[in-house]
């Protein structure tokens, strides 16, 4: 049995949405952030040494880091949907956008969310970040280019779990000038298994209309 433990507000939001595009049965435990500091509750160090969401339990085994369980889960349930051919020439791409998107894309952010926590906002750091930020953001249109989807016409995990990054660039303040990306979240917002995934979740404050 799966068991997804899931933090308001945050980014395991992504793996209860790719749980219901799956329509992979699970049972849900949800944690609430500290309303003041924002972070999870102790429960939620308790049950992984790192202490953070998402945790995925599969019958007593625990994976934490959303991007392995995206990779799991594809694995494990996926039976090739929601990923292009391992074969095939969108593999690489693939790949590449599902550690972008805990890595290389969510560094600036963070960045930036510390800056502001620590009343750097403004400071040189906190600048150079909104650069790499904006350049993530780039590279995200760059890969959409004309296309509904990272991976052309295809839906796959790496839409979801990419789509973390325009959303807490918006929360940031640095979400940019960006039509290509607004318009790739209307579709991704508009699909049924996103409000599945917000029904089963709870209100996600990331997901503003766009
Ligand atoms: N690289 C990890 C990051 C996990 C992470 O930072 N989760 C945040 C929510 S988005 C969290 O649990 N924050 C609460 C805390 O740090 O106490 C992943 O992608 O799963």
């Amino acid at each position: 049995m799966l068991t997804l433990h899931h933090l308001n507000n945050s980014r395991s939001q992504k793996i209860v949405w790719l749980l219901e595009e799956l329509e992979q049965p699970y049972e849900l435990v949800n944690y609430q952030r500290d309303p003041v500091t924002l972070m999870g509750p102790p429960a939620l160090k308790a049950l992984h040494p790192l202490g953070k969401s998402p945790v995925l339990d599969d019958d007593g085994k625990l994976l934490s880091e959303s991007g392995a369980i995206t990779q799991y889960l594809l694995a494990r349930y996926g039976g090739g949907r929601l990923a292009p051919d391992p074969e095939g020439p969108d593999h690489l791409r693939f790949l590449e956008c599902l550690y972008f998107a805990v890595s290389a894309g969510m560094n600036p952010i963070m960045i930036k969310v510390y800056a502001s926590a620590f009343k750097l906002s403004g400071s040189a750091m906190d600048v150079a970040a909104t650069a790499e930020l904006e350049c993530a953001l780039n590279y995200i249109e760059t890969l959409l280019g004309q296309d509904d989807w990272l991976m052309g016409d295809l839906f796959t995990a790496s839409d979801i779990q990419m789509s973390f990054i325009p959303e807490l660039a918006r929360a940031v303040g640095a979400a940019g000038d960006h039509p290509v990306i607004e318009a790739w979240q209307r579709r991704l917002y508009a699909r049924p298994g996103f409000h599945r995934a917000i029904a089963r979740g709870g209100a996600y404050a990331y997901a503003e209309p766009v």
